[in-house]
């Protein structure tokens, strides 16, 4: 199902970064999706860019990197023997209402990243509309760990994500991060905080669409963690 073409091509026909672009009718397979998350506790701590909030947890983007420095860590994340990428999602809601593994769908931000370009690209999650406002997107992850990061693969609007929560094998939601998402382009959010006494084999990204007009598409999400 390979839609990069198309998409290439919408985004040469709307232009780069313009809202509105027109997208193909996805195909549809197989579904999986776990139940919806419960909601968590507010979120805290507004800082965002590297500076450490009070509890520990910090964001920073890969975007600050270039050239060989850039591609390094992109490969290092990729291989990262600690990472587990997700398989199984659902979300507060999908572009054309696409289910399963239907283009733009949640389970696009399932596996590892398969969006090469920061363009419109099926192979990531997007939501029913651009810029409606508070949208989630919820992952499973194969083993249960104790997580210390989240690496969110940001392809198209980046910049969106204001919250990360993991649960708990009890199924309770815990905020790990919330603030200014510094992410640019084609790059990962990366939020790291003290690593959790409770294993987790879940992630929950809410985005605030509003903040970045236009689709706001994740390719994948990377759990980071280890079994002590
Ligand atoms: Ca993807």
């Amino acid at each position: 199902m390979k839609t990069g073409s198309k998409s290439i091509i919408c985004v040469a026909a709307c232009g780069l970064l313009l809202a509105g672009c027109k997208k193909e009718t996805p195909n549809t397979m197989s579904a999986t999706a776990p139940a919806s998350a419960a909601n968590a506790p507010a979120a805290t701590s507004p800082s965002a860019t590297p500076a450490p909030a009070t509890d520990g947890s910090s964001a920073d983007t890969t975007a600050k990197l270039a050239g060989t420095q850039w591609a390094m860590k992109q490969d290092e994340i990729k291989n990262d023997p600690k990472g587990q990428w997700a398989i199984a999602a659902s979300a507060s809601s999908t572009y054309q209402d696409a289910q399963g593994n239907s283009s733009w769908s949640a389970n696009q931000a399932t596996g590892a990243p398969n969006v090469d370009k920061y363009v419109d690209d099926g192979h990531a999650w997007t939501t029913k509309t651009q810029d409606a406002g508070i949208e989630w997107l919820d992952l499973k992850y194969p083993r249960a760990v104790h997580a210390e990061e989240v690496r969110v693969r940001e392809s198209f609007g980046s910049g969106a994500v204001i919250k990360i929560e993991v649960f708990d094998e009890q199924g309770g939601a815990h905020t790990v991060w919330a603030g200014n998402d510094p992410t640019t382009d084609l790059n990962y959010l990366m939020v790291k905080f003290p690593k959790t006494t409770f294993k987790i084999d879940r992630v929950k990204v809410t985005l605030a669409t509003n903040v970045v007009p236009g689709w706001n598409e994740i390719d994948a999400v990377q759990l980071v963690g280890s079994d002590q």
